[in-house]
């Protein structure tokens, strides 16, 4: 009989949010600090991750017309995928998933945005996640001036940036309908790079293994 696995599972955790919150630079910043305290974690993005999602992501963030529902659907085909081939893989191995994005993505952004049916969007979600639902989901939220002017200074547009601010406002206001709903934490991402990073590991800091007691 093979001996147990002696590798406590990973944990999956992922970071939420509007345009321009910082959850790229939190994510980079969380998987730093993890290696640092010895345990091992990987970042992903979504939609991304893999070949096959990458080449999703670009037709996802291109400007061919498409419906809501395809679009939501695509979102979700291409989380199943990253979840089977990253995500499953690297918990088993007890290494972290930090993850930019995932099922509230598509609540906040196709469900609140897009104004598709919740009820529906959420059982698409649900039906895929169920699959390795999050360890904890951590929604970031700023100010929209805040907002902007990050995304500014980082210079970079897809269409979903390029929505009225009407969408974006729904959205955020979606994150923050969800994390109530739900009792997701939402953790105020106006200050430093650092204020913040320490106010997610505040949040973490539950999942992490035990450590031994020195007498
Ligand atoms: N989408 C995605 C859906 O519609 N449905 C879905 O189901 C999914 C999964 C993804 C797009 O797809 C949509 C949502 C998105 O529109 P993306 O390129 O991954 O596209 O877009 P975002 O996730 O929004 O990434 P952004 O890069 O726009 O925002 P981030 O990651 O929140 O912000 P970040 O870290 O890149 O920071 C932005 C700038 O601010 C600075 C950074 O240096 C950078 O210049 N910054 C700070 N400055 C001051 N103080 C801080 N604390 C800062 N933190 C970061």
């Amino acid at each position: 009989m093979p001996s147990p696995d002696p590798r406590p599972r990973g944990r999956y955790v992922v970071l939420e949010g509007g345009e321009g919150v910082g959850k790229t630079t939190q994510v980079r910043r969380i998987v730093d600090r993890l290696g640092a305290n010895g345990i091992a974690a990987t970042p992903i993005r979504e939609p991304g991750g893999d070949p096959f999602a990458e080449a999703g992501r670009a037709l996802l963030l291109g400007d061919l017309d498409r419906e809501p529902e395809a679009e939501a659907l695509l979102f979700n085909a291409l989380r199943a995928q990253v979840l089977h081939t990253r995500v499953l893989p690297a918990l088993a191995q007890g290494t972290w998933v930090i993850a930019d994005r995932s099922r509230l993505s598509t609540i906040a952004y196709q469900g609140h945005g897009h104004g598709l049916d919740l009820a529906w969007t959420r059982a698409v979600c649900a039906s895929v996640t169920s699959l390795c639902p999050p360890d904890l989901e951590i929604i970031l939220h700023v100010d929209e001036a805040t907002a902007a002017q990050r995304r500014a200074d980082r210079g970079t547009t897809d269409r979903f940036e390029l929505l009225d601010h009407g969408f974006h406002r729904r959205v955020v206001a979606g994150y923050l309908a969800e994390a109530e709903e739900c009792g997701i934490p939402v953790i105020d991402a106006g200050g430093t790079e650092t204020e913040v990073e320490a106010a997610i590991w505040d949040v973490l800091e539950p999942l992490l293994p035990a450590r031994p007691v020195l007498r």
